[in-house]
């Protein structure tokens, strides 16, 4: 069983539209400490965090409020990095991304680990500050996390970036012109719906966390955005996109993720309370995380069972 801390990030400033505030306490609303703590689990709740002084920030006039975007970063790699078991950043919108990653990567480093992540997101979020249109920082995390340069007056990286061999992204089909070629030149390993449409989940999936599992002791980070999912399951976000993963598609993600044993770190993010239906998205993000930590239909064999990734 798994000890783990919740993080409530209320955190909107990533975007303009307001709502993702409220998501750590929907996430408490749809049951998340009742659900994983019936799983056997020990789930402690350190409440909503809050950032430091907001810098003044060079670059870019019309970049939405990086300062707070900043000022969140540091605060969150902080929160996560002295975490002992497994922090999951309830969001907040994507922008915490920079903060639970970085923070993350710097806890595998402290513990002489890799860190690989898992992008569960219709958007590669690839942009940096020089190169986002809209402004909205929620669409730069990976840049960040992967060392790219543009970032002036963010927190310098805590520990080394994410190097892209240790990426996979899932569920693209978002991606604009000035992420794609950028993006397209590196080692990440990118499944958009197209090909998830060709192989299914499970086979990219699979690679991927026995890539992990051959890394020998490693730290897996996943981050999922509520967009990942079909807009006609999940209403409750801000930058929906149709043509999204399944009810069943993203359970099986979750299932196998769970029954690899692998996943040290979780994000939910981007969830807009003031757009969900009666509680609808929040209650089907819990209900996610709990496949991710092992609830079952049936029982089966774990430690990589049918996965090639057991160790
Ligand atoms: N690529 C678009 C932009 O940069 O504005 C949309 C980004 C959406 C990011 C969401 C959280 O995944
Ligand atoms: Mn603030
Ligand atoms: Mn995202
Ligand atoms: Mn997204």
């Amino acid at each position: 069983m798994t000890e783990i801390t919740l993080i409530g990030v209320p955190l909107d400033s990533g975007q303009t539209r307001p709502g993702c505030l409220m998501g750590p306490d929907a996430y408490r609303v749809a049951g998340i400490v009742p659900t994983l703590t019936g799983l056997g689990h020990t789930v402690r709740d350190i409440g909503n965090v809050s950032h430091g002084p907001v810098p003044e920030m060079p670059g870019p006039a019309h970049l939405v409020r990086p300062g707070e975007v900043a000022a969140w970063t540091e605060a969150l790699i902080d929160a996560g990095r002295s975490v002992e078991g497994m922090p999951v950043f309830m969001g907040g919108d994507h922008a915490l991304a920079l903060g639970s990653v970085a923070g993350m990567a710097a806890r595998a480093a402290d513990r002489d680990r890799p860190l690989f992540v898992l992008w569960l997101d219709a958007h590669s979020d690839f942009h940096t500050p020089l190169t986002t249109e809209s402004g909205n920082l929620h669409g730069t995390p990976v840049a960040y996390y992967t060392g790219q340069d543009g970032f002036e007056g963010f927190p310098p990286l805590p520990g080394p970036p994410v190097p892209f061999d240790n990426l996979c992204m899932m569920g693209l089909r978002s991606v604009d012109p000035g992420e794609r070629d950028r993006l397209a030149a590196t080692d990440a390993q990118l499944h958009d719906m197209r090909a998830i449409d060709e192989t299914g989940f499970a086979a990219p999936l699979r690679d991927f966390l026995a890539k992990v599992a051959a890394a020998g002791e490693a730290d897996l980070h996943v981050s999922l955005d509520v967009d990942f999912l079909d807009p006609s399951i999940a209403p409750a976000v801000g930058t929906t996109v149709p043509g999204g993963a399944t009810f069943r598609e993203a359970h099986l993600v979750m299932e196998m993720l769970s029954e690899s044993e692998l996943v040290t770190s979780l994000d939910l993010v981007e969830l807009n309370p003031a757009m969900d239906e009666r509680s609808r998205t929040a209650r089907l993000m819990v209900e996610l995380t709990a496949s991710l930590m092992g609830k079952r239909i049936f029982d089966r064999p774990t430690r990589g069972f049918g996965y090639g990734v057991g160790r």
